[in-house]
């Protein structure tokens, strides 16, 4: 390995249009912080750098939605992440902003070097636009039907019905979400890196120079680079994002992921305006990057290229992505209400931030996606903080009060026992450290427990209380080590439990702690007074994690229920307009399916005059046969339409249950003559 001077560590900056749950707290956050906090203390120069990424489109959605500016919008959701960071203890050095006015400049600046050094590419393209609301349109801000299940409200990036990805030309009757116009299809111009040129030396710098990088990491950047590199956009059609610094881009915006990454210096920048390219331009600072899976792409492939075109910058040394936190088995879904929020827990479990830091490490999702339920959180809380760690700490120290009136005793001639417990645990150092440094902080944890696990059964087979009278050396002894023990359980547990290892500390009377003493017997000197007992972990009831399922079970009921109401009123029409509809009762004389259809009827009404073709469909919802006879409703004055080579001329009307989808055809209360208007 190269010989790094400093480590400069980021973790993905949060999209400020809600708040951060656990699956990002287990992928990124807490790992990262046990990274950092490692680090230092072992003493090495580490910077440790987020921020909230606040643009993008899902920001201005949410304003929409909310009736509230962008801004409004990334305000509260950056202060409450925020805060949720601070209270929970991520020990970043800065947490800033993409909205920051050090970000913008530097956004700016590094999009008009690559400009400038004809690092783009400039190309044409058609994208929808509003003719009403006199704007492009994101994927997102266009809906219509599934071109695969035929849902309704798909999305022009992706049915959330089915799952499948779309672009928004693919869905079937397409309507803003702006203005409920029909959009149509314009000539664009936006700005691409073009990642092909960057194909060749990506390919040999992930493959070759960082065989290291975790294997889904490096499974994912293989895949996209057999796929070949294409050129992507780095401009958007929006009004809300940093503006192209370049002449001729009025409305168009940095893409978020253009802007969001840079993000990563700008904030370094902010807190060190002197020093900050001592972080970033210098060859022995090594950069990591952690994220979750979903930004693999973005971090290894589309930065580095980045960074290639300016030309001044390091590239990350490693990217540790991690895999995804289900909850209750189930996929975290903001929308569907299943999420545990960071902010939420933190008021419920007051003083429990290491409980939760414990259980997401546990279950950290390092190699494959892993799973959070409540009943396990409980499970760690009372069979292992509890029973384990927490149940030796407090044995040696209430021992040690009821003994020797909480001053360290000393220690005597050491015996197999002492031997073996002190040879086990002289090991835990090095194992945590090479585990840190592969960035397993699951095992590492684990080392960390296994030292309690030492210490408990060395009390349980020494069994102390046994020999007070008989053998009171052999008990000095046996508590001398059992505290040395305690105390390095402090030191190891630091970059795990900070706030646990800090109230241990306290009640040992122990100073700052030492990484390089970890694995030492002597850390606690004969004749030293410990400070108070506390308990370091308390038992979690029934009732709390219960409560916590409640409300998740709750949420999702108020979200699905939610989600079936009817679609909102379209904008008022003129009367004219509705005037200009000719509605009519007809008698279906004839209905069948079309032949290698699955969906549509052919029906032969008898309008009063003639009978008129008109192919619907509805062959999903009824068998043509029970059609036959009835009267329907449908719009007369529809330009016809060629189906499947039938001319259809109008349109039957129906109404789709938004509840359950199904579909009703739309009939009269009582038989009228073929041909009657209705309005
Ligand atoms: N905000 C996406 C995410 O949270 C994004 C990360 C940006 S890191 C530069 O998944
Ligand atoms: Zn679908």
């Amino acid at each position: 390995m190269k010989d790094f001077k400093r480590t400069l560590v980021t973790a993905a900056l949060p999209y400020a249009n809600g708040g951060v749950h656990i699956g990002h707290l287990a992928g990124v956050y807490v790992p990262a912080d046990i990274y950092v906090r490692y680090l230092r203390l072992r003493g090495r120069e580490v910077l440790f750098v987020c921020g909230s990424d606040e643009h993008g489109v899902p920001v201005t959605i949410r304003a929409r939605k909310e009736g509230c500016t962008p801004q409004e919008v990334v305000d509260r959701y950056h202060g409450l992440i925020k805060d949720a960071f601070e209270r929970f203890g991520i020990a970043f050095d800065i947490y800033s902003r993409t909205t920051s006015a050090v970000h913008r400049q530097t956004a700016s600046d590094f999009f008009r070097k690559l400009y400038e050094k004809g690092e783009f590419l400039e190309q044409e393209s058609q994208q929808y636009y509003d003719p009403e609301a006199k704007t492009f349109l994101a994927d997102r801000y266009i809906t219509g039907e599934c071109p695969h299940c035929h849902a309704a409200g798909a999305y022009g990036d992706q049915c959330e019905k089915c799952g499948k990805d779309l672009s928004p030309t693919e869905l079937i009757n397409p309507h803003s979400t702006i203005s409920g116009a029909r959009p149509e299809l314009r000539t664009t111009r936006h700005w691409y890196l073009p990642l092909d040129r960057h194909q060749e030396w990506l390919g040999k710098w992930i493959t070759e120079d960082h065989k290291e990088w975790r294997t889904n990491v490096m499974g994912q950047c293989k895949s996209w680079l057999d796929m070949g590199l294409k050129p992507r956009a780095v401009s958007r059609d929006l009004d809300w994002g940093i503006p192209v610094p370049v002449e001729g881009a009025e409305g168009k915006v940095l893409y978020v992921w253009f802007d969001a990454p840079i993000g990563y210096i700008s904030n370094t920048k902010e807190l060190l305006p002197e020093s900050w390219e001592k972080w970033w331009k210098q060859d022995d600072t090594r950069l990591v990057h952690f994220i979750g899976k979903d930004n693999i792409v973005f971090h290894c492939i589309v930065f580095p290229a980045m960074l290639r075109a300016e030309g001044s910058y390091i590239f990350p040394d490693n990217v540790p992505a991690n895999e995804f936190l289900n909850l209750e088995d189930d996929k975290i879904s903001t929308s569907k209400g299943w999420a545990v929020w960071l902010h939420e827990y933190l008021d419920e479990l007051p003083g429990k931030q290491d409980v939760l830091r414990y259980v997401l490490t546990a279950n950290a999702p390092e190699t494959k996606d892993n799973n959070f339920t409540w009943a396990d959180f409980q499970a760690r809380n009372n069979n292992e903080l509890v029973a384990v760690y927490g149940n030796f700490v407090n044995r040696a120290l209430v021992l040690t009060k009821k003994y020797y009136d909480g001053v360290v005793p000393a220690c005597g001639a050491l015996n197999d026992a002492d031997r073996a417990a002190i040879a086990e645990f002289a090991e835990v150092k090095e194992r945590v450290e090479a585990l840190i440094e592969q960035f397993r902080f699951r095992d590492a944890q684990k080392e960390a427990m296994n030292l309690a696990r030492i210490g408990n059964k060395y009390l349980a087979e020494a069994e102390p209380w046994k020999i007070v009278k008989s053998n009171p050396a052999r008990v000095e002894t046996i508590l001398y080590l059992s505290l040395q023990l305690a105390a390095n359980l402090a030191i190891a547990f630091e970059p795990f439990l900070p706030q646990s290892s800090e109230r241990l500390r306290k009640m040992l009377g122990m100073g700052a702690p030492q990484w390089e003493r970890l694995g030492s017997i002597d850390l606690l000197p004969a004749g030293h007074r410990l400070g108070e007992v506390e308990l370091l972990f308390e038992k979690i009831d029934d009732a709390v994690v219960e409560a916590q399922v409640e409300k998740l079970e709750r949420r999702k009921a108020e979200r699905l229920a939610a989600e079936q109401r009817p679609e909102p009123q379209r904008p008022d029409i003129a009367f004219e307009d509705f005037e200009k509809l000719d509605i009519r009762v007809g008698t279906v004389v004839e209905c069948e399916r079309v032949p290698k259809t699955d969906k549509l009827l052919r029906f032969l009404i008898d309008d009063g005059q003639e009978q008129r073709t008109i192919v619907s469909g509805i062959a999903g919802h009824y068998a043509p046969e029970t059609l036959a006879g009835r009267q329907v409703c449908f719009i007369a004055n529809l330009p016809p339409r060629k189906l499947r080579g039938i001319e259809s001329r109008g349109m039957i009307l129906s109404a789709v249950d938004f509840r359950t989808g199904a579909l009703a055809v739309a009939t009269v209360e009582k038989p009228v003559a073929p041909g009657s208007q209705i309005g």
